[in-house]
């Protein structure tokens, strides 16, 4: 193996795959040594050597079901391995498409399929720690990634402390050794790499750190990971109109709530109704809601908390009095019933072209909540197998998925608790807990001045967010 990589070594430096020279990186930083795998795909021999001296590297091979290639460079190569390998392959998007289907991974997999990533340079290891973290995402079990070039600037030891096991056909030292010894590079060449090598390292960076950390991410960022196209649209209109607020209208004359969003319309995110608690409810009201949420661009929620068999909630959503399907972007549901009322809700959608989306109730704000332990984290689960699911109500920081939003009832500026139950929290405290929506009701509705605590409630709310992620 030993020759061959010598040789190959050779015939990459002969195609300019390994430029020596004064390059800057894709971060801005100086380097003297340039690694470039693109071109090969224009020596089809070379790649083909490529791949399948890389895949001796692999252990185990009839364990592995999946073999993942990292976008650009990688992925011919992979291909090729898949080929020549029988093993099917994945391809992890750059990012998530804006239309359809919005998946990350693309290929045929099955949660817990043993995958190995396979990579062409590595230098702090950032882009392998971003696959794994998708793959994850997916329940697909990561067991190698396979590297062309370690540069050897920290990005193995990155890798394998996220627990990966890295195996590389070249490190940055035996390939200047290589190249030295054909005569391709001379000694002071060589050693002005290695001493940039041994003095630029990478930053340290593990699976935990690195990626999409939801809290930290900007909205506009994370519309772009959204599965559910409302949940995309919402973190879109809330980064357009800097607000986070959710107002709960929990008022019993449609006539009061109307003039309560003629008002709040323009600073809020979305309107949250109990719509059976209105004593006058009727079409107009529902008609009036809709002018007002297209004029001012806020989202609709019909908070009418799910929470039968799939049969049950799809005749609920659509039928009775109410038809919630027909005018609320965004409902609440219960996960009690299990995944069924997630296909019931959905079952109830045929008919309707908006674009839809619920919030699982994850846990709740009132005190002795039985929303805890395996309930929550099953809940969890479920949103992540759901299109519609566009985010959890909970209290605190319990998810990772950048793409779905955090709903979080129970904010006041003033009062700790009501004397049925409720717990309140700041509006700070809250967002810190990682609230991306926060609801405020009576913080509001009870106010003499509404607007003027609207306002209120939206800059306190928006400033904490940009504090979250500055
Ligand atoms: P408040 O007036 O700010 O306490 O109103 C809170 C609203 O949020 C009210 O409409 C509740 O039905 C709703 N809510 C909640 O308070 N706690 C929860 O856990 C859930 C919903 Br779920």
């Amino acid at each position: 193996m030993e020759s061959e990589l010598k040789n190959l070594a050779v015939m990459l430096f002969d195609v300019g795959a390994i430029k020596f020279g004064e390059f800057i990186t894709k971060v801005g930083l100086k380097t003297p040594v340039y690694i470039d795998l693109r071109v090969i795909i224009s020596y089809p021999k070379l790649l083909n050597q490529i791949s399948n001296i890389l895949w001796k590297l692999a252990d185990d091979v009839d364990k592995i079901d999946q073999i993942c290639g990292v976008p650009y460079t990688a992925l011919p190569i992979a291909t090729l391995i898949s080929v020549d390998s029988n093993i099917p392959m994945l391809i992890r998007r750059k990012e998530a498409k804006s239309y359809g289907t919005k998946k990350l991974i693309e290929g045929k997999f099955a949660a817990g399929d043993n995958t190995v990533i396979i990579e062409d340079v590595v230098t702090s290891g950032s882009s392998i720690l971003e696959t794994v973290k998708d793959l994850k995402q997916e329940s697909l079990n990561v067991t190698a990634a396979l590297v062309i070039m370690d540069r050897e600037q920290g990005g193995r030891k990155n890798i394998e402390d996220s627990g990966i096991k890295m195996k590389s056909l070249y490190t940055m030292t035996k390939l200047m050794e290589y190249l030295q010894e054909a005569g391709k590079v001379t000694q002071d060449t060589v050693d002005g790499v290695l001493k940039y090598l041994a003095e630029c390292l990478a930053p340290v960076k593990t699976l935990e750190k690195e990626g999409n950390d939801r809290l930290k991410m900007d909205f506009l960022s994370r519309s772009k990971l959204a599965k559910s196209q409302i949940a995309a649209k919402l973190l879109q209109l809330m980064d357009m109109k800097e607000t986070t607020l959710c107002l709960a209208a929990d008022l019993t004359k449609a006539d009061e709530i109307v003039d309560l969003v003629k008002l709040a319309g323009p600073h809020i995110a979305v309107l949250k109704i109990h719509v059976d608690i209105i004593e006058d409810f009727n079409q107009d009201f529902i008609n009036q809601l809709k002018n007002l949420s297209e004029k001012h661009k806020f989202l609709i929620m019909e908070d009418r908390k799910f929470g039968d068999i799939g049969n049950t909630v799809s005749l609920q959503y659509s039928k009775g009095v109410y038809k919630i399907a027909e005018w609320a972007d965004l409902i609440t549901v219960h996960p009690v019933a299990g995944p069924g009322i997630l296909d019931g809700l959905k079952n109830a959608l045929k008919n309707i072209t908006d674009e839809r989306g619920i919030f699982l109730i994850t846990e709740m704000s009132s005190k002795g909540a039985l929303t805890t332990g395996d309930y929550t984290k099953q809940t969890l689960t479920m949103a992540e197998t759901s299109d519609l699911v566009v985010g959890h109500v909970c209290q605190s920081n319990i998810f990772l998925n950048p793409g779905l939003v955090q709903l979080t009832p129970g904010v006041k500026i003033s009062k700790a608790s009501d004397d049925l139950g409720q717990q309140y929290n700041t509006p700070e405290a809250v967002v810190n807990s990682g609230a991306d929506l926060a609801v405020v009701g009576r913080g509001i509705t009870e106010a003499a001045d509404k607007l003027r605590e609207v306002i209120n409630y939206k800059n306190q709310l928006w400033t904490a967010y940009k504090n979250r992620i500055n």
